[in-house]
């Protein structure tokens, strides 16, 4: 049952990286007599990936225990996916688990743990599995090097801990300002779990518009991060390039697990060749072929044929083409341009490989949204991404309006944002032997929250229907206070949530809540929480006392960050409620959940639309906009409280 599933998992994530093989008896004896090799029935596909991964680990290929792991490196992606391979085509959970218990023993614990987070994310047999916040499962990737010092000493002394986590840098870096945002935990889970439900690798059953998606989720982080920059006076970020320096650099202070510190980049670095990844000459064809085709309008596949890109799915096929996906039509030409560039951004530090440096920050989904390159590099993606959209024809008045509805008014409640301190777990820093006992060790990070509030939408439907209803946040003016035409704040657009609701015909009153959000996510329930819950509930054969399917997706924007932190004197954003038919909804019925991000497991994505739609294309003209009675728009302030 799903408690005995979720204490299954718990156990197989806790301790992973502290020094000793299992910490469970029972995961202990799973490993000890289960044999993949002779366990052909359970497997679907009769045990062949098990066979296989086996032999690897008798031949001595497969990487050692205690070294840091990169998802980039392509022989130790080859040996998590092998894993992946074996857990998704176990029959039942049982085999998921002897098969995950063998093979936690005997692989790579990085390898492992992407390995079962991905496999738990897929799997049928864990539909209703949460998984820990990677942040208190592997918390090296999450904090930094001074808390985990401190923690090793608070071990070492038996003394329990709390110790305040600061942003990196100090004030004389205003890009610290801003390291609240690409700093916090949140972000972080939300980035790598959407590369994880969002694999570039992925092979298995087709997801969709899944290139789609990895444009508009970084899109939105990219017009969430200038938000935020604007909320504390600095500029949007400015795009890099190969053949400039890279503005800023960037001191981590984070460790590895195992394999040292990860390296630090000066201010100005030029970009090197990156031995054995790419040349900066291959990032720039790479690009220009990318925007021959947007200019062209098609990309050409591998055997010649065309594909139109100049209409509505033209932005999945870039998305897939950028990324690169194994859903690129033509990867040998159009090459990997974000992925490489990751890698080329991770190894500036050491790019020719002279002093055996670890990967960079860059190269791993935990911990890359922290470096101000991350964003540099999205933006310039983001700017090729635009120049596609740009192409199309802007909508005109016919599409973008709807009859059936008029917003007459939309009262929103308070909008304010504060710090507030948040405690994580740290115990899976630390290594565990036998005879040092454990002792509490917690982190305590600052991070933004915002006051939940809620807001009536008024309208008069001419006949009762179901009605789309997209609610977005454009922030005024620009870093000059001079404002923003209709067309750039469009792009900078900040999708708040996107719903279905049924209304009746004349006046009525849609209520929303912020929590309701379609694109954020709750808090996730903590490690030490939900083991102790599991065990209690598996003890007394009990049910789990958590709502597994409110938790179980690690994907979504943090609810906590829903509104950029604005300012203490109250910051102008457009508030723009739009609405439009029903029809634009793919199922029948959507439950409030994460897909506005995150799409739905398994499923469609619920939105017909494009995605960012009505102010995803060019605007030539503001007037096109003007007099829609489906579209109310008005400015709103948000507030930063300090002293909350
Ligand atoms: Cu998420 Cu570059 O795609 O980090």
């Amino acid at each position: 049952d799903d408690a005995h599933k979720q204490q299954v998992v718990n156990r197989l994530l806790n301790r992973i990286t502290c020094h000793i093989p299992s910490a469970y008896a029972e995961l202990k004896n799973a490993a000890e007599t289960y044999d993949p090799a002779h366990d052909d029935s359970h497997y679907t596909d009769g045990g062949e990936a098990a066979r296989h991964l086996v032999q690897e680990i008798n031949d001595h290929r497969v990487l050692e225990q205690h070294h840091w792991f990169s998802l980039f490196n392509t022989r130790q992606r080859e040996e998590a996916l092998m894993l992946v391979d074996v857990l998704l085509h176990a029959a039942d959970f049982a085999t998921f688990e002897h098969s995950a218990a063998y093979f936690r023993e005997k692989m790579n614990e990085g390898e492992f743990v992407y390995a079962l987070y991905v496999a738990v994310t897929h799997s049928p047999l864990t539909d209703h599995v949460v998984l820990p916040p990677l942040y208190e499962v592997t918390p090296h990737m999450f904090t930094n090097s001074e808390i985990i010092n401190k923690a090793y000493t608070a071990k070492m002394t038996q003394t329990p801990g709390d110790f305040n986590m600061e942003f990196t840098g100090t004030s004389k870096n205003e890009e610290q300002r801003v390291a609240y945002f690409g700093e916090d935990i949140g972000i972080n889970s939300h980035h790598v779990h959407w590369h994880m439900d969002f694999p570039f690798w992925w092979n298995g059953e087709h997801i969709d518009r899944k290139g789609e998606l990895f444009f508009w989720a970084h899109h939105q982080l990219t017009a969430r991060f200038d938000a935020e920059r604007l909320s504390n006076w600095l500029s949007p970020v400015d795009e890099l390039h190969w053949d400039h320096p890279i503005k800023d650099g960037f001191a981590p202070h984070t460790s590895y697990k195992f394999g040292g510190e990860f390296p630090t980049r000066p201010d100005n670095k030029a970009f090197d060749d990156v031995d054995g990844v790419a040349r900066m000459r291959d990032m720039i064809i790479t690009e220009s072929r990318i925007r021959d085709a947007i200019a062209h309008g098609y990309v050409e596949k591998e055997d010649g044929t065309h594909v139109n890109i100049d209409n509505e799915h033209g932005i999945d096929v870039l998305g897939d083409l950028i990324e690169s996906s194994v859903y690129s039509p033509n990867a040998a030409y159009y090459g990997a341009l974000h992925n490489q560039a990751h890698r080329v951004l991770g190894a500036q530090a050491d790019p020719h490989g002279k002093f055996n440096m670890p990967p960079g920050v860059m190269e791993h989904f935990e911990t890359a949204t922290r470096d101000p390159a991350f964003f540099r590099l999205h933006k310039y993606m983001d700017n090729i991404f635009k120049e596609h959209k740009d192409k199309l024809h802007p909508y005109t008045k016919e599409e973008l309006q709807y009859a059936n509805v008029q917003i007459t008014e939309v009262d929103v409640g308070e909008l304010s944002t504060y710090f507030e301190d948040f405690p994580f777990d740290l115990g899976n820093a630390l290594d565990t032997t036998e005879t040092v006992e454990d002792v509490k060790v917690t982190a305590h990070v600052s991070r933004l929250n915002h006051k939940p509030f809620t807001y009536n939408i008024h309208i008069n439907a001419n006949h009762a229907e179901k009605v789309t209803v997209r609610v977005l946040l454009a922030p005024k003016f620009d870093e000059n206070h001079v404002a923003l035409d209709i067309n750039q704040a469009r792009w900078a657009g900040i999708e708040l949530d996107t719903f279905w609701v049924d209304v009746p015909a004349g006046d009525s009153v849609i209520e929303r809540s912020s929590s309701d959000s379609n694109v954020a996510i709750p808090d996730r329930i903590s490690f030490p929480t939900l083991i102790h819950d599991t065990d209690e509930a598996v003890a007394n054969g009990s049910p789990l006392s958590f709502e597994t399917d409110h938790h179980a997706r690690g994907c979504g924007h943090p609810q906590r960050l829903l509104l950029p932190k604005g300012t203490t004197n109250g910051m102008d954003f457009h508030f723009d409620v739009y609405i439009s038919t029903g029809e634009d909804s793919v199922h029948d019925n959507v439950e409030d959940g994460n897909h506005g991000y995150c799409g739905m497991h398994g499923q469609k994505y619920p939105d017909k639309k494009p995605m960012g739609f009505p102010y995803d294309r060019h605007i030539p003209d503001r007037r096109l906009y003007d007099g829609l009675k489906n579209l109310h728009t008005q400015t709103v302030k948000i507030f930063f409280r300090e002293d909350h």
